[in-house]
């Protein structure tokens, strides 16, 4: 095999100020590892037809990539999930791969504890309806920049790939954040009624666990009772969840804004803020270890 010839800024017809780079001869493949190897580099631009040019950029998304180039952004080397993209990409919503054969767009947290999180679920105010049936849960709803859950037949495919925490992180209305983490969190496929695991938590957490009391509960909607309550538990208390005989935590229910006087309805999770209290903001996010 040939040795690449680098050609740093030699082509001034096409010398951007974002190209970190420019190799000639050498492979796409070639191509997207030397841009794994640049620290800064994001994305590459690419020309199969010219000797196999490659610009490694940096510093854009693509967004002003040369033209007659293939610009392809560093995190489309079929991650599996979000600890597969480049901490330097930063926050946003990407494509991935759970297995070859599924791709889809999932919100990653880059800005958290390292980085790698597969938001699963957010709430930033009332302007999303939550109160939603079996269908809408398990393809998903809203948008990947605001009031959004994923969908049960994604987090399901992702969690099957591998063992993933779990991280809750909360806000109330008074500005106060606490947030919750679990070692273990898994839900199994459609004919489980993507039934919920989850253990592990995590002591130091300072939202306290209100969720291993869900631990082994269906996920149920008000179109799809399969709590163990003799009531449906989702429309009590307008929400969609693993309930069982109902909840400790509500985090897709009704947007109350604050303290009420009605029990457990609302974005509730008891061992914060109580029964009657609903929260200003959430996000579920979940890393594989
Ligand atoms: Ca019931």
């Amino acid at each position: 095999m040939l040795a690449p010839s680098v050609d740093i800024y030699s082509m001034a017809n096409v010398v951007k100020k974002n190209v970190l780079r420019r190799i000639r001869n050498i492979s796409l493949l070639q191509c997207v590892k030397e841009c794994v190897m640049t620290s800064k580099c994001i994305a590459i631009n690419y020309r199969k037809n010219w000797k196999s040019f490659a610009g490694v950029c940096a510093d854009h998304n693509c967004a002003t990539g040369n033209k007659g180039f293939t610009c392809i952004p560093a995190y489309l080397y079929s991650p599996r999930d979000c600890t597969g993209i480049p901490p330097r990409c930063g926050s946003g919503v990407y494509k991935i791969h759970p297995t070859p054969s599924i791709e889809f767009d999932v919100y990653c947290e880059m800005d958290t504890e390292d980085g790698g999180w597969t938001v699963i679920q957010r709430r930033l105010d009332g302007s999303t309806n939550f109160y939603r049936g079996w269908t809408a849960y398990e393809e998903g709803f809203g948008n990947f920049t605001h009031n959004f859950w994923l969908g049960n037949a994604k987090i399901h495919k992702i969690v099957t790939t591998g063992n993933y925490q779990l991280r809750v992180d909360l806000e109330d209305f008074e500005g106060n954040t606490a947030w919750t983490k679990y070692t273990k969190f898994n839900i199994g496929d459609a004919t489980t009624n993507y039934k919920l695991k989850v253990s592990g938590y995590f002591e130091n957490s300072t939202a306290g666990d209100s969720l291993t009391y869900h631990n082994g509960g269906m996920f149920s909607t008000y179109d799809r009772d399969n709590d163990i309550f003799f009531l449906i538990c989702a429309v009590r208390y307008e929400g969609a969840w693993w309930y069982q005989r109902c909840h400790q935590s509500n985090l897709n229910g009704a947007y109350l804004s604050g303290g009420k006087s009605s029990f457990a309805d609302g974005v509730i999770w008891k061992t914060w803020k109580g029964h009657y209290y609903s929260l200003k903001s959430t996000k579920l996010m979940i890393k594989k270890l």
